[in-house]
């Protein structure tokens, strides 16, 4: 296993030369590109000339990256309000990529590429995967859902810009996806964590050792998940899993990437710039503060994106990663401002739930929570499976096990949810992003 821990841009990936920059090249890149996205955003993007025009502001007004604060956000009702290509900056007859993300509600949000935008796209993917380990060489299986959805795509050619033999799986079929990563040699696995689990499950049924095949490492994303999901899934199945992060109006999979370290997530930050600011005030927060991320694309041309409000918590990590790159990190994301459930007046968040149950020993990491609402009064109920052998064992380890949980919930919630725990595979398997929440209030 090639566990050679890169540290300077001498021993790097070609690809991954931006990583290193040195900081005062890094923010001067970051303004000039800045005033071009703003300028380009300005004159094509009907929208947001009228929001600057309402701030008495023209492209002018940015002379530093302080002045980014001056600019007006963009969040996700702007892409609804302007559906389906009303934020393109680029005619269509230079788009050469649409992709479309679905929300909980109505139509979903459209986003656009040209070839440009694919080649970045691609060598920030590249990016990615070389701070992960990988490189020419590597057979990289790609398992999330190719389509309108970016995952698949947007890992397919940067998999292929390293240099690297793409399996483009898709999502689905996991017997079929296990063969292949025998059958194939696959060294690492591109595909949502829940999905990952699901396939060390199958290949477990089906005989297959994971620890025995070629694949080392795991490049994770698209939903959020937790430390102790990372331990229990390089525990079963022997890979190192990294966690990645984007989402499709900035770019897709890609905006940011652990390394080796596994001291948070680099973003891409040549290419798209990130704030943290206050939920609730929109105002800037300094570096260490969690707050909601808000990501500024810097060379995009088909749909640039200004002061985007992704509802993603996290904070800017203070101090230098120890593998030399000077691109900042966020910290895992763990949860959305707006995933927050409030319970009785309490906030809960799923991660809360995940953390909880994979401490207790006995319980698989396949959970759901069901919400529902009993003489007006909200009730959480946590539903858990449980190992077969615990299952198949005496009623006292199940009531122990139940007893554990409910400490453990007790202690991350602040209030009481109703632990019940099931038999392994009574819970639906994600192919993509889990579901974890259902709600059965009715208002
Ligand atoms: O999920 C893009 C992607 C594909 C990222 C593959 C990573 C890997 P969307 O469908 O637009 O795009 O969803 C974006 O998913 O705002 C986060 O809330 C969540 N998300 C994505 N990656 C992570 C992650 C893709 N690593 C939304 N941790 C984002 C936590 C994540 N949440």
């Amino acid at each position: 296993m090639d566990r050679v821990l890169e540290t300077s841009a001498a021993n790097c990936h070609p690809l991954s030369i931006p990583d290193y920059t040195p900081l005062a090249d890094l923010r001067a890149l970051q303004l000039k590109r800045l005033q071009i996205v703003v300028e380009r955003s300005w004159n094509k993007v009907e929208l947001f000339r009228k929001r600057m025009d309402e701030r008495d502001l023209d492209p002018g007004d940015i002379r530093s990256l302080d002045d980014l604060a001056k600019l007006p956000f963009t969040q996700k009702s702007d892409l609804r309000d302007t559906y389906p290509f009303g934020l393109f900056a680029s005619p269509m007859k230079d788009v050469v990529r649409l992709h479309a993300s679905s929300g909980t509600t109505g139509k979903p949000i459209v986003v656009a590429y040209t070839q440009e935008d694919v080649n970045v796209w691609s060598s920030v993917l590249a990016r990615c995967l070389a701070g992960c380990g990988l490189h020419h060489g590597d057979i990289i299986q790609v398992a999330y859902g190719y389509g309108l959805f970016t995952g698949g795509l947007g890992a397919h050619y940067g998999a292929e810009k390293l240099g690297a033999t793409v399996v483009p799986a898709s999502g689905g079929h996991a017997d079929r996806q296990v063969m292949l990563m025998k059958d194939f040699g696959v060294t690492a696995m591109c595909c949502t964590p829940t999905y990952f689990l699901h396939l060390i499950e199958r290949a477990g049924e089906m005989g297959v050792d994971l620890k025995q095949l070629a694949i080392r490492a795991g490049v994770f994303g698209a939903e959020p998940w937790t430390d102790s999901m990372r331990q229990y899934i390089e525990k079963a199945s022997g890979i190192e899993a990294f966690d990645i992060y984007g989402l499709s109006e900035i770019i897709g999979p890609g905006v940011a990437c652990e390394c080796r370290r596994h001291q948070g997530l680099h973003v891409f930050e040549d290419r798209f710039y990130p704030e943290i600011v206050d939920p609730a005030t929109g105002e800037p927060l300094p570096e260490g503060q969690e707050g909601e991320l808000v990501l500024t694309t810097l060379s995009k041309q088909a749909m640039p994106m200004i002061r985007y409000r992704t509802r993603d918590i996290t904070r800017i990590l203070p101090g230098k990663c120890t593998c030399g790159r000077t691109l900042r990190r966020i910290d895992r994301i763990g949860r959305r401002s707006d995933d927050m459930l409030i319970i009785r007046g309490v906030n809960v968040f799923p991660s809360q739930v995940e953390t909880a149950l994979l401490d207790v020993e006995g319980t698989l990491p396949h959970y759901q929570i069901v919400l529902t609402r009993e003489r007006g009064l909200d009730q959480i109920e946590v539903q858990v499976e449980i190992t077969p052998q615990m299952f198949e064992d005496k009623i006292g380890a199940m009531q122990e096990v139940h007893a554990r949980l409910q400490k453990a919930l007790d202690r991350v919630l602040g209030i009481r949810a109703h632990v019940t725990l099931v038999e392994a595979h009574s819970i639906e398997r994600s192919e993509g992003k889990a579901k974890r929440i259902i709600d059965r209030r009715t208002s």
